[in-house]
């Protein structure tokens, strides 16, 4: 089995650590391939970044979909399961976001759960996501309030913000589990489950078993309703390139 793992930003660290991270909790025999869109944001955070890192998710899919071997899942390493829908329009395999499949574990978990993310503008988005998943009723949102690239340098004190974060969301929102609301925090869940005595899951790990799980039952995105092959028409200047092709 062979699973994509694309990071949605530019920056080759956060792919790399996500990749470690997929491979750590890969059943034996899955091969994960990590990979990031040359054109784009460096980081995610806000909706501006998001709309546009969605073109470049968008064309690493398209590209190891047409490879041979083909794939048969992706996993979206960003928090903000970015591109998501048309993503699961373009790839005829499952197609899984790790804030879903971080949000869905932790139901299993407990009741209540709180999520821990980078900055403050990120908030509204990911409450946005509580609501689509079902979950907004058991789950609070918080930052930690340090830059997405802040995790990529152990000099910045990030990882101890995002500690505090945690306690606070235990003492005060009565989180029976929490959710490491960034892909750049894939590294620190089992240590951190060790430290803080309640379940913290990472999204990208969970994703990777949610698609295992997904092929090994041979279940594919529904193609007869909105998640459909896109339809052939032409696209203009710059984005002439994602015209989508008739499919074969
Ligand atoms: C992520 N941004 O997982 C999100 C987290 C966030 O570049 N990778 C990013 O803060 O929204």
């Amino acid at each position: 089995m062979r699973i994509l793992v694309v990071n949605p930003n530019t920056t080759a660290s956060m792919t790399e650590k996500a990749g470690a991270a997929a491979r750590a909790v890969a059943a034996p025999g899955t091969e994960i391939i990590a990979a990031n869109p040359a054109m784009g944001p460096a980081s995610i955070e806000g909706y501006y970044d998001e709309a546009l890192a969605v073109p470049g998710l968008l064309e690493v899919i398209a590209a190891h979909g047409r490879a041979a071997p083909g794939i048969d899942g992706v996993v979206i390493a960003c928090f903000d399961d970015v591109g998501l829908d048309a993503a699961r329009c373009l790839s005829a395999v499952p197609v899984v976001g790790i804030c879903e499949a971080a949000m869905k574990t932790a139901t299993l978990l407990g009741g209540r759960f709180s999520v821990v993310t980078t900055m403050p503008r990120s908030i509204p988005a990911l409450e946005h996501l509580a609501e689509r998943y079902g979950v907004a009723g058991r789950c609070r949102v918080r930052a930690a309030g340090v830059p997405v690239l802040a995790l990529e340098d152990p000099t910045s004190g990030a990882v101890e913000r995002v500690r505090d974060t945690i306690r606070q969301a235990i003492a005060e929102d009565g989180a029976e589990s929490v959710v490491l609301g960034c892909a750049g925090m894939a590294d620190l869940a089992r240590a951190l489950t060790a430290e803080m005595g309640v379940p913290v899951v990472d999204g990208v790990t969970a994703a990777v078993k949610l698609v295992e799980g997904l092929a090994v039952l041979g279940l594919r995105t529904g193609k007869t309703g909105g998640y459909a092959f896109p339809l052939p028409k032409p696209y203009a200047g710059d984005m002439a390139r994602f015209a989508p092709a008739p499919q074969p």
